[in-house]
């Protein structure tokens, strides 16, 4: 039996054709408007099964036996009351906000991200937070400060695109599709990356350019572009404010002038701005390299500036607005006593830009749990994410776990957060769950994430966790639903549509507004304003810059650069493998086959000279720490530039890049600290 869902084993949410023969999943495949001999493929959704019927699966709850020497299997009943007990002690102790939640990415963000909101709502705790400091929640907060919501590319129907840190061959394969099709078809493609990417090689101009320097280069090229009247100025005119304070920051930065600190040469960047503004229409697909850097906010904000500037926001073939789903909000914010400030209360813009995201600052849990600081923490709940690998200066972290009274860990299998667990809790696989993912409510059309087997062992689905998990601590009201799709119908009212009515809706999931484009012209930006704000009034109440950059380029920290005397090489932290997802699948064999190691590129010169070679383990080291990872000869990157293997650290803790990174200096806006890139030095292990 064919039957359709979504792939949520990464966070690009494919729409696929599972494939399930007696209730087993048997096989899946990804749907596109490719044909089939055309389309890409993915490896960890060709060893879906794999995962799903893995003998490592965690299937019943596990509970920290007394005497430390592991854990003992436990019955749900007990797993439950034992967490419900401590959630009561806790706050009995030290008052509801001494407990946190703590979300990673992979139960998703849509309908998944509210529950646990609306659970901890209930319970008086205003501390759910996500990881999105990290991932791409401070971009959206830039779209959103800039036109009011995040746009996305239509890359497919672009004559030009710029693809600005983002490497969608290994980390979101539709998208991928979207721009080589456009390419096929004469669009000019322009890529911005340190990295020599897939994508790079094939694009007709790839800036090389120095990593973390990206707010740099959009101010330049907004420079040109406005120097050489080349914006678009009907739509500056009628749709934008601040336009004068954007013209007078972006002067600072003249290509002749920044050029050499980019790593570029003046008349690439003046080529680069020409082509952007003059080929329409043209999209901007930008990804993670822009995030994990502590300046994203501004960067990603001159970044969205540029489409508004060339009018090419809202336009087909451009960055489109989305029409998102209306959908009820459950978090139940209007519980909390406002008194109590959540941990990341020192980021209130970036806690209350959306109505949904709440509290995104994850690196707020280390610093209250070890600092106790606004208040300590005694508590926290981890579901689908694995801090002690994911998160900065896993040291750190481990330390702030270490000294917590309570852990809980929600997850499909043991992980290097889980085994520091007090009670372990199994959670069902995607394919196990029904639910809306943030990619279907965000825009037409909903496709709906389905169930298509049963769960697996005795896990349960992540809802059915929370819900449960929230009748026991006395909130049977706010969780009446006993299936899933109650629970969606719920959110869905407004919409009008229900999950039978998604089961019926086919292929293509289902739309309940036609796209529209240029909804500006009837429909006003959701900024105070009302306008595309190039200067925000809101940011400079807030004693933040209205204009990005507006004080110049700054120091522009790189983590450990004071020491770069005993640290000369910059690390890029993270190639992702199309294999794996951050720290998972590392325990699935047919995913190991291509290799089983923590691979760091290094440029053949610079191997040579300090006598490295291919295949050979090696020593990288930042004052947090040291790491080992195995030698790939690779001019990929640049001399004098090494990129790190990401996400090993639960395979190989020796291999965890998080050892390396620095959390000490955030953004003030946002909390993201510079941990994409670092200074480091290589050393010889004896063998
Ligand atoms: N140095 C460095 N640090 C990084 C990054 C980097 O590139 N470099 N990337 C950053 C980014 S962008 C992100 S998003 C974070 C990711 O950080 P995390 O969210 O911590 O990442 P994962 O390793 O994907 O952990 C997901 C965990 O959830 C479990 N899981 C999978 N599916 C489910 C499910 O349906 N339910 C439940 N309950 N559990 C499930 C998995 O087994 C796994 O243990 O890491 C960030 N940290
Ligand atoms: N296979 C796989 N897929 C994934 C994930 C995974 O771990 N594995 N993770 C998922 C998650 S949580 C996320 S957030 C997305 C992330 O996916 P993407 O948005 O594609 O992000 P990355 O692959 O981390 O980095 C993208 C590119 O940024 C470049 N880069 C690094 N530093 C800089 C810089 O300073 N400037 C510029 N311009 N570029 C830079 C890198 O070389 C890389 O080519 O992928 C998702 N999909
Ligand atoms: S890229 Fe692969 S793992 Fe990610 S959602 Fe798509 S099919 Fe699943
Ligand atoms: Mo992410």
């Amino acid at each position: 039996m064919i039957i359709d869902t979504v792939c949520r084993l990464c966070s690009s949410c494919c729409p696929i054709e599972a494939e399930v023969e007696d209730n087993r999943l048997v096989g899946a495949r990804r749907k596109s408007f490719l044909d089939p001999d055309k389309r890409l493929t993915c490896a960890k959704l060709a060893a879906a099964s794999e995962i799903v019927y893995s003998p490592r699966r965690l299937t019943v709850p596990l509970v920290k036996c007394e005497d430390g020497s592991g854990f003992r299997e436990a019955g749900w009943d007990e797993a439950l009351d034992l967490v419900a007990a401590r959630f009561h002690r806790h706050r009995q102790e030290s008052g509801p906000q001494s407990v946190a939640w703590l979300r990673g990415m992979a139960a998703d963000w849509g309908t998944p991200w509210d529950y646990p909101n609306r659970l901890m709502n209930a319970f008086g705790s205003p501390n759910t937070i996500g990881n999105g400091s990290i991932c791409f929640v401070a971009r959206d907060f830039a779209h959103s400060y800039t036109y009011g919501s995040m746009a996305y590319p239509e890359a497919k129907n672009a004559r030009c695109i710029v693809v600005w840190g983002k490497n969608d061959g290994d980390t979101a394969l539709g998208a991928a599709e979207g721009i080589h099709w456009a390419k096929e078809h004469g669009a000019t493609l322009i890529v911005i990356d340190p990295v020599e990417t897939p994508l790079a090689r094939k694009a007709d101009i790839w800036l090389r350019i120095k990593p973390g320097h990206d707010g740099l280069l959009a101010m330049a090229m907004i420079n040109e572009i406005i120097k050489a009247n080349l914006y678009d100025a009907e739509f500056v005119e009628k749709y934008t404010i601040g336009f004068d304070a954007l013209k007078k920051a972006a002067a600072q930065f003249p290509a002749d002038k920044v050029a050499e600190t980019l790593w570029l040469s003046a008349g690439q960047i003046r080529e680069v701005a020409r082509i952007y503004a003059t080929t329409k229409p043209a999209a901007i697909v930008d990804g993670n390299g822009l995030d994990m850097h502590r300046e994203v906010f501004d960067t990603t904000r001159a970044v969205a500036m540029l489409r508004a500037l060339t009018g090419n926001l809202d336009r087909p073939g451009g960055d489109v607005l989305p029409q998102p789903i209306p959908l009820r909000n459950i978090q139940l914010h209007e519980r909390l006593d406002d008194t109590i400030l959540p941990i990341t209360h020192q980021y209130p813009l970036f806690n209350t830009f959306s109505e949904t995201w709440g509290n995104q600052v994850q690196g707020c849990v280390v610093d209250a749990i070890l600092d106790e600081s606004p208040y300590p923490l005694k508590m926290v709940v981890v579901q689908s994410g694995n801090p002690l690998v994911t998160m900065a200066d896993s040291r750190h972290t481990r330390a702030a776990f270490d000294k917590l009274e309570t852990l809980v860990v929600i997850d499909m299998f043991m992980t290097e957060t889980a085994r520091l667990a007090d009670v372990i809790l199994p959670a069902a696989s995607c394919f196990e769950k029904t639910q809306l993912n943030r990619a279907s409510i965000r825009n037409n059309p909903i496709i709906l994430q389905n169930a298509v087997i049963p769960t697996v062992g005795d896990s349960w689905p992540d809802w059915k966790i929370v819900f449960e998990l929230g009748r026991r601590l006395g909130f049977a009201a706010d969780f009446p639903w006993q299936t899933a799709e109650e629970a969606i119908d719920h959110q869905l009212e407004p919409a009008g549509v229900t999950v039978a009515v998604l089961r019926q809706s086919g292929k293509t999931g289902l739309r309940i507004e036609e796209p529209r484009y240029e909804k500006y012209r009837d429909t006003p930006f959701r900024t105070p304003s009302g306008k595309v704000e190039f200067f925000s009034c809101r940011l400079a109440q807030a004693g933040l810059p209205g204009v990005p950059f507006e004080d110049g380029w700054g120091d522009n920290p790189i983590s450990f650069a004071d020491q770069s005397g005993e640290y000369p090489v910059l690390g890029i932290s993270g190639s992702r493998d199309i294999r794996f997802t951050n720290s998972q699948f590392r325990t699935i064999p047919a995913l190991l086959k291509e290799g089983a190691q923590c691979l760091v590129d290094i440029h053949p010169e610079d191997a040579a000279r300090q006598g490295f070679a291919e295949g050979e383990r090696v020593g990288i080291e930042t004052p947090k720490g040291v790491v080992e990872m195995t030698v790939r000869l690779s001019t990929v990157v640049s001399p004098g530039i090494i990129r790190l293997g990401w996400g090993w650290g639960d395979h190989d803790p020796r291999a965890n890049l998080n050892i390396l990174t620095s959390d000490d200096n955030r953004s003030r806006v946002t909390g993201t600290s510079t941990s994409r890139r670092l200074m480091c030095r290589l050393c010889k292990i004896s063998p």
